[in-house]
């Protein structure tokens, strides 16, 4: 166990302590770097690219080496799961992803396996376990899944989707066989992420991508409840440290108390609130992390610089925040334009640390 260079990420997440505000960003590893569209070519498309270790780790590492980014995230996806349950992930191009099995009826949902971290999964495994030697202690590996009911969208409708009209109906028509899904792939996320934290991941993150899709009270019944299972469900301490949880729901910023109520460590913000809000509602109990609109990054570099010092004021003195972006960095993105984000957060957040 090689100590960590940095741990600023870690630190903020129990409010510790810190020089300067961690940052990373959501997506940090993709396709608006060239390096990334390099190796995924050579690894042929984007599975194979998650299921060859070596590469899988040289594109995690290839953001650090360009920015002075605060964390790492294995690089792989939310859908792997889905995809060992058997239901045929593959990607369309320019279609984003799709099932050849997708969930229709109860009977789909009885027969489906619980997949196994060391078998069908244990590529995800090889990943982390390569990547963390290739930090050699750097920064923290962050693992991630995603939510029940954000994967359950994926596996009902077939792929992406606008609407969700699929997975509502089976919601509201059907309830018994949504909830004997969400609970299943809740018991899976439980042992993904356990096997992560034990393959050397130091922190976890849970991404409700499409959690803001309902109602509130649909929420707290089909996406909340089973991301409070899975927090109840994982290692919380490995390798004599903490492992921090973190809670994303996009566009759950109505909700935060509820998502700080399961007892997660970190919750995760889209662009849509204000982070002083966020702060004043939760920020006693959870750290915070976000939260700016990835589409700043198309913006001239002052004008970025004086976002993050807007979002530095809101969030105010002291630990428990980790920068990052409200969702995934846009694939158009100037390379360069990242970089002065993540500069501008530690040389402005210095003097929130003193
Ligand atoms: O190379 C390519 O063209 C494939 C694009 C791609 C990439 C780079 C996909 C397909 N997945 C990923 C990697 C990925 N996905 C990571 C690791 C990279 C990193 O952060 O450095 C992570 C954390 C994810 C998580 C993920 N996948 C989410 C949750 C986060 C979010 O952005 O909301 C979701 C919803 C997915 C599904 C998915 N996989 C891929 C795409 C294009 C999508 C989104 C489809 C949709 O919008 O419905």
């Amino acid at each position: 166990m090689t100590e960590l260079k940095n741990d600023r990420y870690l630190r903020a997440l129990a409010k510790e302590p810190v020089d300067v505000t961690p940052v990373w960003m959501m997506r940090q590893a993709g396709r608006y770097l060239p390096e990334y569209k390099a190796t995924r070519a050579e690894a042929g498309d984007f599975m194979s690219l998650c299921k060859n270790a070596e590469l899988a780790c040289e594109v995690t590492l290839q953001p650090l080496r360009r920015f002075d980014l605060d964390a790492a995230i294995l690089f792989s996806d939310i859908l792997t799961i889905p995809d060992a349950m058997g239901l045929g992930l593959y990607f369309e191009a320019g279609e984003g992803p799709r099932f050849k099995n997708p969930i229709t009826r109860i009977e789909d949902v009885k027969q489906l396996p619980h997949p196994d971290p060391e078998g069908e999964l244990q590529y995800v495994m090889n990943a982390v376990r390569t990547i963390r030697k290739g930090l050699d202690g750097a920064v923290p590996l962050i693992g991630f899944s995603g939510s029940p009911w954000t994967l359950a969208t994926y596996m009902v409708e077939g792929g992406s989707s606008k609407a969700f009209t699929k997975i509502k109906k089976m919601a509201f028509a059907e309830p018994q066989t949504l909830h004997l899904l969400l609970d299943k792939v809740a018991d899976s996320v439980i042992s993904y992420l356990n096997a992560q934290i034990k393959a050397g991941a130091q922190s976890v993150m849970i991404f409700d991508t499409w959690g803001g899709v309902l109602s509130p009270r649909d929420y707290q019944l089909f996406s909340l409840q089973y991301m409070h299972k899975i927090v109840d469900g994982l290692i919380r301490e490995n390798e004599g440290r903490k492992v921090p949880v973190t809670l994303f729901t996009k566009n759950g910023g109505m909700w935060l108390e509820a998502i700080a109520d399961t007892g997660c460590d970190a919750v995760g913000l889209d662009w849509t609130i204000d982070i002083a809000d966020a702060k004043a509602r939760v920020g006693d109990r959870v750290a915070l992390q976000g939260n700016m609109d990835p589409s700043m990054l198309y913006a001239p570099a002052p004008r970025i610089e004086e976002e993050v010092q807007h979002i530095l004021a809101g969030f105010g003195e002291g630990s428990g925040h980790v920068f990052n972006l409200g969702h995934g960095i846009h694939l158009d993105v100037p390379p360069e334009n990242a970089g002065v984000f993540v500069e501008a957060v530690h040389k402005y957040s210095a003097k929130y640390h003193r």
